[in-house]
């Protein structure tokens, strides 16, 4: 049984304020692990990012795999990632991090989630280990805009 753990944190605070703003800068960090008796074979890993991020494929804030290799990085808004993790023992585990720019816009939370895919296991999509929920989509709150964008009406309407 594969089990696949998806956090966030918040890796550059732009304008130092705690929060995830536009600008800013998200790390995933995906955990995969064979939590079963048998060898899983032909783990791979695949995620698209929310549209309102930009995924980021070269330099610095490249993604990594502790294992395998990146199969593809789409850049971009709503950019794709594809990672080829081939096998994993039972006990056995393998790491993927991953960095979305926060894009400019009219929303108030990153929704994304990844799923694990192999030859000997059923599809399993990744769980936001901070949450009770099982299985659930990974959600970052985004706080309004930076440089004095007016307010979203969908803002003020969230606390009513
Ligand atoms: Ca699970
Ligand atoms: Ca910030
Ligand atoms: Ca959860």
């Amino acid at each position: 049984m594969i089990e696949a753990y998806k956090r966030d944190s918040l890796f550059r605070d732009i304008n130092s304020n705690g929060e995830a703003n536009p600008g800013d800068i998200l790390l995933y960090t995906v955990t995969i692990t064979n939590e079963g008796n048998a060898t899983a074979t032909g783990v791979t890993y695949s995620d698209t990012v929310d549209a309102n991020t930009n995924l980021i494929c070269s330099g610095p804030d490249a993604p990594t795999t502790s294992q395998g290799s990146i199969l593809n990085c789409t850049a971009g808004a709503g950019g794709s990632l594809q990672v080829n993790l081939g096998e994993i023992a039972p006990g056995g585990s393998a790491t993927i991090t991953y960095k979305v720019e926060i894009r400019r816009g009219n929303f108030t939370q990153v929704i994304n989630q990844g799923v694990v895919r192999g030859t000997n296991f059923p599809n399993e999509v990744t769980d936001d280990p901070d949450t009770i929920p099982e299985d659930d989509l990974t959600i970052v709150p985004v706080q309004g805009t930076v440089g004095g964008d007016p307010p979203i009406w969908g803002d003020i309407m969230a606390f009513l």
